[in-house]
């Protein structure tokens, strides 16, 4: 019988895009499809290939007869609920930061480590962040051929992944300094936001985005560390499968809607050239070269928003580090970041069902 697939957080900012790309795969290999998300959006209707489903309301029983459940949920109520759908017999697909960094629950990249799926004692396999996730096809690639052993980045973080909140907010603020001559001075972003009726205290931001960048990204963590940089860290190990990886990560919130870019200095145990990286490259299919830098071709979020794949661009030797290549990737957040990961792993639990 074909498996039954549910979704947790379908009408979250995640979860509709998880429902675009259900209804864009071109194989589908589940039976029943259940939506499932808060009592609050309970009873919305949304269609899945062709077929009007009705949202359920989060509770232990929806989970009876699934095989596999995708979880697009905050941290909280995935540490909540995914032990429960996987008592009931589900294999959660978990996209929240709850169960990462845990030595029993597999962090996956299908271009990665898709041979992990298989080991998941506690029946969960969790979704990388998705500032990780941008830049790990095109790494993991590399790693096999070379050996990854230092990776330096800065990232260039769109708001939408701090969710609807943070898209919002960006576009208010937009609207409240276009053509108001500011960017010119101390403080006149600040002060054009206030007259706006845009105070600071209400954005999910410490700084405003507006004609402005924000080297703060996630929660402060102490001893001048925000968590995405410490996810990167932890998470580029873990999924990579090198504990002594040196990462060094600084996580920068742009005023981009969605896709995060992400600057990479990587050094490898072995040399590698400008080419040898591009053929590596041109081998993964998930992976789209971007790179003509002389004629102005290289990967932006504005031309690569809602596209599946990771973009690489700007891929040159870095002239006063042996072994060391620097390059450009961009990542739709929402996609290959979230939903997208997320459902390829459902996908390759379906074919080994
Ligand atoms: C951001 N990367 O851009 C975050 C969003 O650990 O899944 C995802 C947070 C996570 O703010």
């Amino acid at each position: 019988m074909a498996p039954t697939l549910a979704l947790v957080g379908a009408t979250g900012a995640v979860g509709s895009v998880m429902i675009d790309i259900l209804n864009g795969r071109p194989e589908w290999p589940w039976g029943e499809v259940r939506l499932i998300a808060s009592p609050r959006s309970a009873g919305r209707k949304l269609t899945v290939r062709g077929e009007e489903l009705t949202v359920q309301a989060l509770a232990p029983e929806v989970f009876d007869g699934v095989d596999v459940a995708m979880f697009d949920v905050p941290d909280e109520i995935s540490a909540r609920w995914a032990p429960v759908a996987a008592e009931r017999g589900a294999v959660v697909v978990d996209n929240s930061g709850a169960f990462r960094m845990d030595d029993d629950v597999p962090l996956v990249v299908p271009e990665c480590n898709l041979d992990r799926i298989g080991e998941r004692p506690r029946g969960i396999i969790a979704n990388p962040n998705c500032t990780t996730l941008s830049m790990m096809a095109a790494l993991g690639a590399l790693h096999r051929e070379f050996g990854l052993r230092e990776l330096v980045v800065a990232s260039y973080q769109a708001v939408s992944g701090a969710g609807v909140a943070g898209v919002e907010r960006l576009y208010a603020e937009l609207a409240a300094v276009v053509g108001k001559g500011v960017g010119v001075r101390a403080g006149d972003v600040r002060e054009a936001l206030e007259a706006a009726g845009l105070p600071l205290a209400d954005s999910p931001f410490p700084a405003p985005l507006a004609l402005n960048v924000v080297p703060s990204a996630g929660s402060y963590k102490g001893d001048g560390w925000y968590s995405e940089e410490l996810k990167v860290r932890n998470e580029s190990r873990k999924i990579l499968g090198i504990p002594d990886l040196k990462v060094s990560a600084t996580c920068v919130r742009v005023p981009v809607v969605t896709t995060h870019s992400l600057a990479v200095h990587a050094t490898f145990e072995r040399p590698v050239t400008v080419e040898q990286a591009r053929r590596v490259f041109d081998a993964q299919p998930s992976v789209v070269l971007v790179d003509d830098p002389e004629r102005g071709v290289f990967p932006t979020p504005a031309d690569v928003v809602g596209g599946d794949p990771t973009y690489v661009g700007r891929i040159r030797q870095a002239l006063d580090f042996p072994n060391t290549l620097d390059f450009f990737v961009c990542g739709d957040n929402l996609r290959k970041g979230a939903a997208l990961n997320t459902y390829e792993i459902a996908e390759a639990l379906a074919a080994r069902a």
